[in-house]
């Protein structure tokens, strides 16, 4: 048996997917008449309180194509310096928007609202006009931590004093929103525009989707097809995700609930630890005393996949195809892991 903790992105289709496949209506979403993509784009919109929302083959195009029609090129952006738009996006946001960024630290994935107050520069002859603000929640190499409202809440107030925009990744605004207890509108409500994900923890094979006023999304929709991310029978697609929204958002408890317990499991054995006032979603990000790459490798060999993010750093993501009895199997491979690893030294 694989267990398979990677990434959320590994989960399979379900059943009730390809049979949603199989029957969706379909159009020319390019020509702007593919029905069940009209249908999840207003679904989305709805579930964000937003005017409007874009369907997009990737949560990276769906940063992209954000942060490219909010700013022009020689603009800055302030960001987290470990979030996706910065680490993971290939340098995109200097490629396609031109962005310079400023990237600054955070606590488990939130920044100081002071140090960003002080990040903000006014477009002049010297300084580049800092006219975006980019938050991640839940926050992947935080190890899925949340922003609390509050402070979301600050963030707004200081982009609003200063005439900046606010884009939400929110690759995993629904797990944020079940840890906070809370619709993930009320996150939205405190961004101009965000992104969210179907690919991941909600289980569909492809997409993401924009969600903000419906002027930027039709300026959007230009930048998408700029970039090659215009779909023609995207319903079939879409279909997955209209289903996905309606009946796979509640059960990501679950996989907070496994989530915490691998975690609070890794604390009890020597050399790996998770700090665990960090430990709200579904990502377990540990801490090894070797380094991660020994234990990875010797975890795949026990069929456990995980991924070393740094040299002492491991992650472990869960999602719904780890059942309990995956989880349990997690469990025993990390102990034998450990007892290997302390006999061959
Ligand atoms: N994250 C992936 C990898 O790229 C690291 C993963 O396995 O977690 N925003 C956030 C916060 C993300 O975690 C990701 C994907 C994206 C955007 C991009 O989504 P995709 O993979 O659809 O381009």
């Amino acid at each position: 048996m694989i267990v398979d903790l990677r990434s959320d992105t590994v989960t399979r289709p379900t059943p009730e997917m390809y049979d949603a496949m199989t029957r969706a209506e379909l159009g020319d979403d390019v020509l702007g008449d593919d029905p069940t993509v009209i249908q999840l784009e207003d679904l989305a919109a709805a579930k964000m309180r937003k005017e409007a929302a874009l369907f997009v083959p990737s949560g990276t195009m769906g940063n992209q194509v954000a942060v490219r029609t909010w700013i022009k090129p020689g603009e800055a952006v302030i960001l987290e310096q470990d979030s996706h738009i910065q680490f993971y996006e290939s340098g995109g946001i200097s490629a396609h928007a031109g962005a310079m960024t400023w990237a600054l630290p955070s606590k488990n994935g939130v920044m100081d609202p002071a140090d960003v107050r002080g990040r903000v520069t006014a477009g002049n002859i010297h300084t580049p006009a800092t006219q975006l603000l980019c938050l991640e929640n839940t926050h992947n190499r935080a190890g899925g931590t949340t922003i609390p409202l509050e402070t979301m809440a600050e963030f707004r107030k200081i982009a609003d004093e200063n005439g900046m925009k606010v884009h939400l990744d929110g690759a995993r605004i629904f797990n944020a929103a079940t840890y906070l207890s809370v619709p993930a509108a009320e996150m939205a409500k405190y961004a101009d525009s965000v992104m969210f994900c179907l690919s991941k923890g909600l289980s569909c094979p492809i997409g993401s989707l924009i969600a903000g006023p419906a002027e930027f999304i039709e300026r959007a929709r230009w930048n998408r097809k700029r970039l090659g991310g215009g779909l023609r029978q995207a319903g079939v697609l879409a279909a997955c995700g209209v289903f996905a929204l309606n009946n796979l958002v509640d059960r990501l408890a679950d996989d907070h609930r496994r989530a915490r317990e691998f975690a609070e499991h890794l604390n009890t054995i020597p050399g790996i630890s998770v700090d665990m006032s960090g430990q709200q979603t579904n990502i377990v990000g540990a801490t090894t005393d070797g380094a991660a790459v020994e234990w990875q490798s010797s975890l795949e060999e026990g069929g456990v996949r995980c991924f070393a993010t740094g040299p002492n750093r491991l992650r472990f993501v869960f999602h719904r195809e780890i059942d309990d009895e995956r989880l349990a199997r997690a469990k025993e491979a990390v102990s034998a892991i450990r007892k290997e690893l302390s006999s061959a030294h």
